[in-house]
């Protein structure tokens, strides 16, 4: 398997988040790559690879240009409101919810960042654009380098920020572009006909469910905490099924909080049922590690163990893939959980 790592992931490193009215410590830290890495290459999983540099059309072929250009420049705007910025972290706080115009774009920096977000939750730093570019490298690779047919059949991209929350124009969930996403979209430009994305983070992914749900030629299968009451709430639920091109190419599997490994199973089968029917050439595996038993701010209960299970299960597929770094925030486990994914995969 080759594993293209971000050597700038550790520029992104935010201050705080907000939580219940206090700013508190980012659980998606830098150190969270780095135990995934001590992990591989104790275990000698994978050969490491640095990707190129980003191809920012087809970046902004999955996201909008105008989303992109914000990214871009944020940090460059936020210290051009005051230097002494640089010392501080760009959180949003106000939102254009329902009532309000959606077809403008204020000039106003706060109004620009509540815009293109979704929660106050993921602050954008002095080196989110560069970490989070260089990680869609990662993915855009990883999707070429099993594209080619002569190459391996599976690569991952190894990175951080996460991006399954991110949509076409907004960040959010500790995302701002959505690797998966990029990854499907980097299959089918080059050959794959029909694309599914499994996504089996703790948290629905939103963004990518967003980004192709009018779309037929790639299935969005996701399983996940009940968003009723686990983030990000407000899409995730079973009655998603997709729009126009898109209908019956969305599938959500919302989980209740305490499921374990038993009962997660039976949703991934399902899901799997799923793909199977859908026929894809090619798989994106969108791998959250939150779904573990110790995670700080998830609910579910599976065992370091049982991602040997899961990584072996999804190489029963038999298709070319990619996997993509979501959440995991129990920090020292996320190595072990990870690399136990890969070598079950790898049999
Ligand atoms: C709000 C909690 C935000 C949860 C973000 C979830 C990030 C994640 N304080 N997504 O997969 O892991
Ligand atoms: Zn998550």
């Amino acid at each position: 398997m080759l594993i293209f790592h971000n050597p700038v992931h550790g520029k992104h490193d935010g201050r705080q988040e907000m939580f219940r009215g206090r700013l508190v410590p980012c659980h998606e830290t830098p150190a969270r790559l780095e135990y995934v890495l001590d992990a591989l290459r104790e275990r000698g999983i994978g050969t490491l690879r640095a990707p190129a540099a980003p191809d920012l059309d087809l970046i902004r072929r999955v996201h909008s240009p105008r989303y992109v250009d914000f990214l871009q420049r944020a940090w460059a705007d936020w210290i051009a409101l005051d230097p002494a910025n640089a010392e501080l972290d760009i959180l949003p706080s106000v939102w254009p919810v329902r009532g309000f115009r959606h077809d403008i774009s204020p000039s106003n920096f706060a109004a620009r960042v509540g815009l293109f977000s979704f929660d106050s939750g993921s602050p954008l730093t002095a080196g989110t654009w560069e970490a989070a570019a260089a990680g869609a490298a990662c993915a855009i690779d990883a999707a070429r380098a099993v594209s080619s047919g002569h190459g391996p059949r599976t690569a991952m991209a190894l990175t951080r920020p996460p991006g399954h929350h991110a949509g076409a124009d907004f960040f959010g969930g500790y995302c701002f572009l959505n690797n998966a996403a990029l990854a499907a979209q980097a299959l089918r430009e080059a050959g794959a006909e029909r694309v599914a994305v499994l996504d089996i983070d703790y948290h629905h992914g939103n963004g990518t469910q967003s980004l192709f749900y009018e779309r037929g030629d790639v299935l969005t299968v996701s399983v996940h905490g009940d968003p009723t009451t686990e983030y990000p709430f407000f899409l995730g639920y079973a009655d998603e099924p997709g729009q126009g091109a898109g209908l019956g190419a969305n599938l959500n599997l919302p989980l209740a909080a305490g499921t374990d490994f038993a009962g997660w199973t039976e949703a991934l089968e399902q899901g799997l049922a799923a793909i199977g029917r859908f026929k894809p050439d090619a798989l994106v595996i969108a791998l959250g590690v939150d779904t573990y038993e110790g995670d700080p701010i998830s609910k579910f209960k599976l065992r370091s163990a049982d991602y040997l299970r899961v990584g072996a299960r999804l190489a029963r597929l038999g298709l070319p893939a990619v996997f993509t770094m979501e959440g995991g925030y129990a920090v020292a486990e996320v190595g072990v959980n990870v690399a136990n994914v890969l070598e079950g995969y790898a049999g």
